[in-house]
């Protein structure tokens, strides 16, 4: 039996959300399911960052179109950038590299317009050996910001040597309204050369290695994509974004394991899955690295915990005499084009305990727990870490297995966590926090 423990623990109050939260865990149930299950308490390679790195550094990526899929069951034409030889998927792959390193990018285009690569917070890229360069037509109008892969079998390669330790997006130069909108973008994540536990040069930018998260924020206008599916022209001004991503997907798809063979399109999952703070057994924080490959902000809001502000795009929050300028929000906001980096520690204030601290507590009246047939409760019958064993009302089956809870973590705008309108969904995740000795096996 698992039972799914909620609550929103108060850094703001937001009833609606709170009231809507059951209904949130209602879609996301079958999702759920396939949570990694007992004993993995620790992120495994189905959970977290899922690195694309390589020994020379070097990395070919294909240009090439696809569809994905949303929770409502559309179906969306998308471009992206797929690993050579490999399958359509969005986001294109987090490429990790150490700074200092020479990073080689080979970019072949089966798309049917030129295409590119830019690395913004890179120096000196080169393109085919030539400084990287923006591109005119004959009429002198920019048509790229950076030296393009023609199009349907050209290549271009870049080159340049990885900066600052950081989160950086890489996305297309080309027609960038319309080309970034397609979903040609990923991740570079630039470690500090001989820290791969920290995210830049500060000790005190120390994590879990196992504990390493991405959230690629985008959002997506249908219209716009089946415009360029169908060779039509679009009028830009009507833009509108109907889908909101983490990772190419949307709630409740977000917290489905990395390459979910029911994704196939959408190898990232975004479910943190963490464990109390203790000194000992859990000392370091989990990283969670934000970008931002959409238009808008995204003021994204955990729940649960507030976040600790390390470094946004590459530059560490630090005085010029390396102060520490770091900072404790429960709002990461996320401008578009840039990325954030953020430590969270979760501790479990006041140890409670089923048999050993049963700190007492005022339990919701029941229709509080309860949002209809089907569902039941969702409250996990306290503020505290769950408990098993307790009884359950009849027909309930969606039930925690080891006393683990879930907040969530979402776009505090919220239009932007539903699905074409649709509450609750979009920009949305779960946060997994198992009891302090792990997830045992029931
Ligand atoms: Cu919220």
């Amino acid at each position: 039996m698992r039972r799914l423990s909620v609550r929103s623990q108060g850094m703001i109050s937001h009833g609606r959300l709170r009231r809507a939260l059951p209904a949130v865990l209602g879609l996301a149930t079958a999702a759920v399911l396939v949570v990694p299950g007992p004993g993995s308490s620790a992120a495994t390679a189905s959970e977290g960052l899922d690195c694309q790195s390589s020994p020379d550094n070097a990395f070919a990526l294909t240009a090439n179109a696809g569809y994905v899929t949303t929770p409502d069951g559309n179906s969306i034409y998308m471009w992206s950038y797929a690993s050579d030889g490999g399958s359509f998927q969005l986001p294109g792959p987090s490429l990790c590299v150490d700074s200092g390193a020479k990073v080689t990018v080979t970019l072949r285009n089966t798309l049917p317009e030129a295409t590119s690569i830019m690395f913004p917070g890179q120096k000196q890229v080169l393109a085919d050996g030539q400084p990287a360069q923006p591109v005119t037509d004959s009429a002198g109008t920019l048509t790229s910001m950076t030296s393009t892969a023609g199009a349907t079998g050209g290549s271009v390669t870049y080159t340049f040597t990885a900066g600052s330790p950081g989160t950086y997006l890489y996305q297309s130069g080309t027609d960038v309204q319309k080309q970034q909108q397609m979903g040609l973008f990923g991740a570079l994540v630039v470690r500090p050369a001989g820290h791969p536990d920290q995210e830049n040069d500060r000790p005190d930018s120390r994590f879990s290695a196992s504990h390493e998260y991405l959230y690629m924020l985008s959002e997506v206008d249908p219209d716009a994509h089946l415009a360029v599916e169908r060779k039509r022209p679009f009028d830009w001004s009507t833009y509108k974004a109907r889908y909101f991503m983490i990772n190419g997907r949307s709630m409740p798809d977000t917290i489905s394991p990395n390459h979910a063979a029911w994704l196939p399109s959408q190898p990232y999952g975004s479910l943190i899955h963490i464990r109390p703070f203790d000194p000992a057994s859990n000392p370091q924080p989990a990283l969670i690295r934000y970008l931002n490959a959409g238009t808008v902000s995204y003021p994204f809001h955990p729940h649960g915990s507030d976040e600790q502000l390390i470094s946004r795009d590459g530059h560490p929050a630090q005085g010029p005499n390396g102060q520490d300028l770091s900072f404790s929000n429960f709002l990461v906001d996320v401008p578009p084009g840039q990325t954030a980096d953020t430590l969270m520690t979760w501790r479990d204030a006041e140890n409670w305990n089923a048999k050993t601290n049963p700190i007492p507590v005022q339990l919701p009246q029941l229709q509080d727990q309860i949002v209809g047939p089907g569902t039941e409760t969702w409250f996990s019958e306290s503020p505290y870490l769950g408990s098993t064993g307790a009884d359950l009302p009849a027909g309930v089956v969606q039930n925690n297995q080891c006393g683990e809870y879930y907040h969530v973590a979402h776009s505090h705008a919220l239009q932007q966590s539903t699905n074409y309108g649709a509450s609750f969904g979009g920009m949305m995740t779960l946060i997994r926090i198992d009891p302090p000795a792990g997830c045992p096996a029931q």
